[in-house]
């Protein structure tokens, strides 16, 4: 073989590639490697996988909505919603549909082509599901593209939820299973990946990530990317959060992550994941526009947009609308590579 190779070899060579990169078998010595490597090389070989898959100059726009909000029975550490914690929040039961489909509208009119609606449950009933489906239909034929997160579910309500027309289901592993213990006691990591494995099998895209910053160690971080990216099918979006530190939670006070750490873990995260939407997620509002460039370049695709998350503040639109405009950034591609 000649040492300048053809247009087609080099195309067939990079399809080889991208076949042989979605692996399911990483191990902690090779993650730890890659979150070792000098921060260029890292960004480096994470923008190139992220030029092989994507186009780099095109970031996904979700918006968030809380449909039902606080009062929760569970005990997340993170969380601002759980019942145990005094967090200065409104509780609010499970809002109108026509209150939700003119929030989705607002959100479409600003740009947003994902409407993502969550519920402060640990897992919901049968009757919740079908106030739900209503939801996503009537979002649905808004042109927009549906993604729920609800907590646990069963079969039977996974299966409600496919035939009712949702695009993605979210349900975070949040750290690794060394870590999670310490930050959540009243559901199991194998609960977590149970519902994962019913979202999954029914056909429902996956939105899978977990939050860092919330004093888990090195190995914690390059665990939980282990996890995401060994389960049998890479999520199609794996949200990375930094901690929102809300006054009132137990993690209120834990010491802030070193912005290059969480810079590192977006580009670990696109190495690992090569095709799957990598969001930068919560935290946008602590981080300078600097920041989110370094995790654009890193491989992030996917942001939350609107001036709020579920519960806690985001960058205002007219912020982001700007920093894409002054990074050359356009909004658009939905699904998975
Ligand atoms: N109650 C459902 C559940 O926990 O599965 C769905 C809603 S819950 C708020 C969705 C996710 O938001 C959590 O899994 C967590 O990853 C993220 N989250 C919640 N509070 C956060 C915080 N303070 N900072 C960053 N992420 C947070
Ligand atoms: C995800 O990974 N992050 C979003 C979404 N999935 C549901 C939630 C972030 C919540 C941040 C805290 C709040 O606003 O209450
Ligand atoms: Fe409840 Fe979800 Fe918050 Fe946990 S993360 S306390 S389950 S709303």
């Amino acid at each position: 073989m000649s040492a300048n190779p053809t247009i087609e070899q080099s195309l067939v060579n990079t399809q080889l590639n991208a076949a042989i990169l979605l692996r399911n078998d990483w191990q902690l010595d090779e993650v730890k490697a890659l979150y070792a490597l000098p921060f260029n090389d890292l960004l480096f070989k994470a923008q190139t996988i992220h030029r092989e898959n994507f186009d780099p100059n095109e970031v996904q726009v979700s918006s968030l909505l809380s449909i039902k909000t606080g009062s929760c029975s569970e005990d997340c550490g993170y969380c601002p919603q759980s019942a145990r914690y005094d967090s200065d929040l409104t509780p609010e039961a499970l809002l109108p549909i026509d209150e939700v489909i003119k929030s989705a509208k607002l959100a479409q009119d600003q740009g947003a082509s994902r409407f993502c609606m969550g519920a402060a449950w640990r897992s919901p009933k049968d009757k919740d599901i079908e106030r739900v489906v209503e939801m996503v239909q009537g979002v649905k034929a808004l042109g927009m593209e549906t993604c729920v997160t609800l907590g646990m579910l069963s079969d039977k309500q996974t299966k409600a939820l496919k035939e009712g027309g949702l695009d993605y289901y979210n349900h975070n592993l949040d750290t690794s299973e060394d870590y999670y213990s310490e930050v959540i006691t009243t559901r199991t990591y194998q609960d977590r990946l149970d519902t994962l494995a019913r979202v999954r099998d029914s056909g429902i895209n996956v939105c899978c990530g977990g939050i860092v910053g919330m004093g888990e160690s090195d190995d914690d971080r390059a665990n939980l990317l282990i996890e995401l990216a060994n389960l049998p099918k890479h999520p199609e979006s794996v949200p990375i959060n930094m901690l929102v530190q809300v006054e009132g939670t137990p993690l209120s006070d834990i010491e802030s992550l070193d912005s290059l750490v969480f810079i590192r873990t977006i580009a670990v995260a696109r190495i690992l994941m090569p095709k799957s939407r990598v969001r930068l997620s919560a935290g946008r509002n602590e981080m300078s526009d600097e920041m989110q460039a370094l995790c654009f370049f890193s491989g992030a695709n996917s942001i939350f947009y609107g001036d709020k998350l579920l519960t806690t503040d985001n960058p205002m639109t007219n912020h982001d609308l700007a920093l894409f405009e002054r990074l050359g950034i356009r909004s658009g591609g939905s699904s998975y590579a």
